[in-house]
């Protein structure tokens, strides 16, 4: 029988293909290989199976995208998360993220974790930062449960992945995520296997209507484009470059620059600004070491 369906994980040449009928086991057929093609967590195949335990990959479906590090494809949606506290956010990190995000075209979802240690005062106003900027940000607590259905509804239908520094509570959203499932299916998600500690393999786990993937500490920490070009995916500073005196203005050392304006009005947030600068120097150092 032909299903199709989705690699969930692959350990040592055995793929694992979520379909209709279950989990089921796979190897690559040998064209594979030949053709240099490595089948992907996240790639829909089609499998064909005699007694739906056991099976072949056939066939792997055009993928929408293809993440490096972890190697995964078919992402729809960056959960970027971090903890206010312990450890405290980094948001040079979180622009980087929500930076690389754009650049390899998945949307992003902020997480602000660990908000039962800390006052709304404390993140609030980060959230008006980055929700200004058009993107959703959910403070969120594994211990109050405080914006676990917000959560939970922004990944309906999508393949996720979270993505954070170590230490700062994805994998613990996540089991918070599917102890709901369980509790409204009656069912376990099938899961395959489950580290204790820090989080290693590349697996999707199935929720109602959709994936996520958990991954360890930060995903991928390049940054890498032009530094010219940086400037184009700061999306707070579109509006306030037509003021540059310069078309070619990197907002740096230039006069009449409308984007260092703007953050002495106070019409773009500083520490955003601050950032962009970094990740520039950042950019610059890297090209000087190539
Ligand atoms: N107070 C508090 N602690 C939390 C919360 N969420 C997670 N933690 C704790 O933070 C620590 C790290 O949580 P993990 O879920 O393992 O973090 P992680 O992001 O998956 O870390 P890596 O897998 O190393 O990348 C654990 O001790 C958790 O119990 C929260 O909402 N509030
Ligand atoms: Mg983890
Ligand atoms: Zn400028």
């Amino acid at each position: 029988m032909i299903l199709s369906g989705r690699i969930v994980k692959g350990i040592g040449g055995f793929y694992y293909v979520n379909t209709e009928h279950g989990i089921i086991e796979c190897r690559a057929r040998g064209k594979f290989r030949k053709d240099n093609i490595k089948p992907l967590v996240g790639d829909n195949v089609d499998v064909d199976t005699k007694n739906l335990k056991d099976g072949y990959i056939l066939n792997i479906q055009k993928r929408k995208n293809e993440l490096i590090r972890p190697p995964v494809s078919n992402v729809d949606q960056a959960v970027i998360t971090f903890s206010i506290i312990n450890p405290a956010i980094n948001r040079r990190q979180l622009d980087k993220m929500l930076i690389i995000a754009e650049i390899n075209k998945i949307s992003a979802l902020i997480c602000l974790n660990k908000i039962d240690l800390v006052t709304p005062e404390i993140y609030d106003p980060i959230c008006k930062v980055y929700e200004s900027l058009g993107y959703i940000v959910i403070p969120i607590s594994k211990i109050t449960g405080e914006g676990i259905d917000k959560l939970k509804s922004n990944l309906l239908g999508k393949t996720s992945f979270f993505t954070g520094p170590s230490g700062v509570g994805k994998s613990s959203l996540i089991n918070c995520i599917q102890n709901i499932y369980t509790q409204e299916t009656g069912e376990l998600s099938p899961k395959i296997s489950r580290g204790k500690h820090t989080t290693r393999s590349v697996e999707l786990m199935p929720i109602e209507n959709g994936y996520i993937l958990d991954t360890p500490g930060f995903a991928s920490l390049n940054l890498n484009i032009d530094e010219l070009e940086l400037r184009h995916y700061f999306r707070d500073f579109k509006g306030h470059e037509n003021n540059c005196r310069f078309t070619s203005c990197i907002h740096v050392n230039e006069p009449d620059c409308g984007v260092k304006n703007a953050v002495l009005n106070g019409l773009i947030d500083k520490n955003r600004y601050s950032n962009y600068l970094n990740l520039l120097n950042e950019l610059k150092s890297n090209k000087r070491r190539k």
